[in-house]
């Protein structure tokens, strides 16, 4: 499959894959949605939002463009189900650390983590995962599958050790896992009470390095109403941004994947938003390693 043209690509931008740092994977799938389907249209939404983010952070006052970004073919579903898009998925990002790049994974149902996760527990040991979340997705299995969007953390618990942010909505099933350390669980309501004390206690609980998987249900519905299952009490905008250069400054972040954005027609504000925080955190990883002195393409 040839790549996609700077008109279908993310911010617009199409650099060469040997001379881009970020490589966007975009992974339309959501056969694992259990409330409102429509995540497998998230990619295009975003990618399509993308095209107005300003490249020049106001905040960094950086442009983080500069690193190089190359979008990647999207992954077509396979009918098979869920299982089946593990490997794939497993694969694409496999070869994306090896090659190094830093894999920004765009579902998609958060159940396309799963297959980064297999690919990180092949690339690298030691590794923490911070998931930004409104669930736990603790359980073994839910509707039969254990490869569902519920079940995505078990699958990293597996490999990793795991700090969680945004938690709002578990089952009794969960709680014993959920609570095993409970250090490293940040509720929302606990998060939002006071931001800036929860950021540091994130970091002090956290490893590194880091991957972070964001699930956009983790953000309050006022803001991020386009994802399967919005629960109210989420983060701000100010709250993630906030913790996202925090954990990027303190951590050396690995990549991420960013899942759920279920398009509402007609309504372009959470496709600008999806679009906008995936760039708010290349920036804030890429921006730290440059002033670190770490050699970073174009910086
Ligand atoms: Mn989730």
């Amino acid at each position: 499959m040839t790549d996609p043209p700077a008109a279908l690509a993310y911010l617009g931008i199409q650099d060469p894959f040997e001379e881009a740092a970020v490589a966007v994977l975009p992974v339309p799938y959501d056969l694992t949605t259990t409330y409102q389907p429509g995540a497998r249209f998230g990619p295009r939404a975003l990618l399509t939002a993308s095209h107005n983010v300003e490249l020049y952070d106001e905040e960094l006052r950086w442009d983080a463009s500069r690193i190089g970004i190359h979008t990647l073919p999207p992954i077509e579903p396979v009918a098979a189900g869920p299982q089946a898009m593990i490997p794939i998925i497993a694969d694409a990002v496999e070869s994306l650390f090896h090659r190094g790049k830093f894999p920004v994974v765009l579902g998609g149902d958060h159940s396309v983590a799963i297959g980064c996760f297999a690919a990180l527990s092949e690339s690298w040991e030691d590794l923490w995962i911070l998931q930004l979340d409104a669930h736990a997705d603790l359980r073994g299995e839910y509707q039969g599958s254990p490869f569902s969007h519920a079940s995505v953390m078990s699958h990293a618990a597996e490999h990793f050790e795991c700090v969680r942010v945004g938690l709002r909505s578990w089952s009794a099933e969960e709680e014993e896992p959920l609570w095993r350390q409970p250090e490293r669980v940040f509720p929302a309501r606990a998060f939002m009470r006071n931001p800036d004390d929860a950021i540091s206690r994130v970091l002090a609980v956290l490893g590194d390095p880091v991957y972070i998987t964001l699930d956009l249900d983790c953000l309050d519905p006022s803001v991020m109403p386009a994802t399967g299952t919005p629960e109210p009490g989420g983060l701000t905008w100010d709250a993630i941004t906030t913790l996202l250069r925090a954990v990027a400054e303190e951590r050396h972040v690995v990549g991420c994947d960013l899942t759920e954005l279920s398009p509402i027609p007609g309504m372009i504000a959470p496709d600008f938003l999806a679009a906008r925080l995936t760039y708010k955190l290349i920036s804030y990883v890429f921006h730290a390693r440059h002033q670190a002195g770490d050699s970073v393409p174009g910086g």
